[in-house]
């Protein structure tokens, strides 16, 4: 019980952090509605170039490892030159927080909430876990709560990050992407159009989808991605939705997103998940794509491409990188499993 010894003005100010940083509206048990996402994420209230100075990136860390969160959750990281998901690789509490935290403004982190409690996909041994993390934070029910920046010493830095992805909070407030290295987010906003329709139908072809396109709900953004000048279009066409969010599908329709890039002449096919024909109107076909956010991670001078597909209680966050012209999936992580 090493944490009583902490001083009033700690606890208090952990409380109050606590209190803030409630989980993330990801996490609702129902299927979000799109009209809301829209009102809420759009390239309006985010900050760019205009409005916001856009702090100069700062090393990482003496390694050069990168670490990356999307809406708090931990996505993994760049190292050595390669990709590190956290959905795939072991990832140890220290390695990842034995330095500050910077949220998408260049302002320091504050709180971490690690799930310490029992349940699937959490740490290996929760009570060892516990123990272990004790000294250097408050235990909240299920939870341990650390004030950042942080530095775990000992065994506790050697615990496994577990599986079941660790949330972390900025002053209460549900942000896009943070990183311990500050990383500016390029000019963006809404596109004045769509792509041509036989450029969207034929990308939608080649996984399946074959649909009338003015049944579908399209929405573009435009951002120079990869720095040469000149704005890529970035459209997600996606099975259109009701306003609580069900899936509007006629019979034999599968609900599907896509994210497609047109670069000059050229239409990549970014990223995509059409579900289980096999499977109807069950929670599989609750899934849908949120407004995505432009990053370079890696610092090559190419924007990846991050954002959250939400399902029914549950979801996923996802970076793509394009290396030699195609797209692929280098982070993720899941969340409400
Ligand atoms: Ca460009
Ligand atoms: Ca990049």
């Amino acid at each position: 019980m090493k944490y009583k010894v902490y001083s009033m003005a700690l606890v208090c100010a952990l409380l109050l952090t606590l209190a803030a940083c409630q989980r993330t509206p990801a996490e609702s048990p129902s299927p979000s509605p799109l009209a809301e996402e829209e009102t809420t994420s759009t390239p309006a209230s985010s900050p760019s170039a205009e409005t916001t100075p856009t702090p100069e990136p700062t090393p990482a860390a003496e390694d050069g490892t990168r670490y990356f969160f999307a809406e708090g959750y931990f996505l993994g990281a760049w190292a050595d030159g390669a990709w590190h998901s956290s959905d795939t690789e072991q990832f140890t509490v220290g390695e990842v927080f034995d330095r500050d935290y910077y949220d998408a403004w260049g302002e320091t982190l504050n709180a971490a909430r690690f799930y310490v409690g029992e349940g699937p996909g959490e740490f290996e041994d929760p009570k060892r876990a516990a123990g272990l993390l004790e000294p250097f934070g408050i235990l909240e029910g299920d939870d341990f709560i650390m004030k950042l920046p942080g530095q775990l010493t000992g065994e506790a830095a050697q615990v496994n990050v577990p599986a079941y992805n660790f949330y972390v909070s900025f002053e209460g407030q549900p942000h896009y992407f943070v990183s311990n290295a500050v990383i500016p987010e390029p000019e963006w906003h809404t596109a004045d159009g769509f792509l041509p329709d036989g450029a969207a139908a034929q990308a939608l072809e080649t996984i399946g989808i074959t649909y009338d396109l003015s049944k579908l709900k399209r929405t573009a953004w435009a951002c120079d991605i990869d720095g040469d000048g000149e704005e890529e279009i970035l459209e997600r066409i996606q099975t259109t939705r009701d306003d609580n969010g069900y899936a509007i599908l006629a019979r034999g329709e599968q609900c599907f997103y896509a994210f497609l890039l047109q670069d000059g002449d050229r239409v990549e096919l970014v990223s995509s998940r059409v579900n289980d024909p096999e499977f109807g109107d069950d929670v599989t076909t609750h899934f849908a794509a949120d407004t995505p956010q432009f990053r370079d991670l890696d610092g090559d001078g190419v924007c990846e491409i991050i954002f959250q597909e939400h399902c029914w209680e549950w979801g996923y966050y996802y970076a793509f990188s394009r290396t030699d012209g195609a797209w692929k999936q280098v982070l993720c992580s899941s969340y409400g499993m």
